[in-house]
């Protein structure tokens, strides 16, 4: 059997590790990432007869690689490309931790939202209205609390199910201005003539226009494109940000 792979990310304190202890209990280590000196947790466990690793990302507020933490969480992703990226809210902060899911959102389809801290949302008379947001979000989620266990079961059946492509999740897409879109829509066949569709051309496009000029290195260096290629393309991105 196929071992399937699942990525926790999330905003810094959401209870990414009280998750994943839950899950793995003893069945971890803590490693160097590639190098870097940011460290991240991997476990295993079972469920319903699927083995997953899980890894543990850092924290973060963006995926925009402004830091090693972002740059580590953002490369796992998009390189490793997990099976199943679960982003952790904190449900008494959700407009702020909506920001980092709209981010992965952008990246991965495979992905589930799970909003925990949910003991301490209803303490405080916070109601999650989950059917809404899926519908409005286009992606899976499930309210747990990590701390005290609840809801842990639901989280792990859409897991399963965006694991095993019995459920193939259509995050709505963020429309950018006119402006914006016309530019991403110039840069998208040149990225996938560049890097094929083993990455999002869209998100790529879109880094691109933010001026991200390491990007394209990072992503061709597995498939070891053409280095003339990446400045081509980089110089596409320049041009259309001015
Ligand atoms: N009330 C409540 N507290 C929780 C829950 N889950 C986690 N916490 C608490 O939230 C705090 C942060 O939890 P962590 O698991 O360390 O959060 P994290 O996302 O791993 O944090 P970073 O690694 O810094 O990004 C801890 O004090 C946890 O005990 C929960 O479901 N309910
Ligand atoms: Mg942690």
């Amino acid at each position: 059997m196929m071992e399937k792979t699942i990525a926790l990310a999330g905003n810094p304190n959401t209870g990414k590790s009280t998750l994943f202890n839950a899950l793995t209990g003893l069945s971890q280590h803590t490693g160097n990432w590639a190098g870097k000196t940011v460290t991240m947790a991997a476990g295993h466990f079972e469920y319903q007869g699927q083995a997953y690793r899980i890894i543990d990302l850092p924290g973060t507020y963006s995926l925009y690689s402004n830091s090693t933490d972002e740059e580590v969480a953002r490369n796992y992703i998009i390189l490793e490309q997990p099976d199943v990226t679960v982003v952790v809210l904190d449900a008494t902060s959700l407009e702020r931790n909506l920001n980092l899911a709209l981010q992965v959102m952008e990246m991965t389809n495979r992905v589930v939202l799970c909003i925990n801290l949910i003991d301490e949302a209803m303490r405080l008379g916070v109601r999650i209205d989950v059917a809404k947001l899926q519908e409005r979000l286009g992606v899976p989620v499930a309210t747990i609390s990590a701390r005290k266990k609840i809801g842990i079961d639901g989280l792990l059946e859409k897991v399963g199910q965006v694991a095993s492509g019995q459920l193939i999740p259509e995050p709505a897409p963020i429309v950018y201005s006119r402006e914006i879109e016309e530019k991403i829509k110039m840069l998208e066949p040149h990225v996938v003539r560049l890097l094929g569709n083993r990455f999002p051309p869209r998100w790529v496009a879109l880094r691109l226009l933010d001026g991200d000029t390491d990007l394209i290195s990072t992503l061709k260096s597995p498939a070891g494109a053409p280095a003339a290629e990446a400045g081509e393309v980089m110089q596409l991105g320049n041009a259309s940000c001015h």
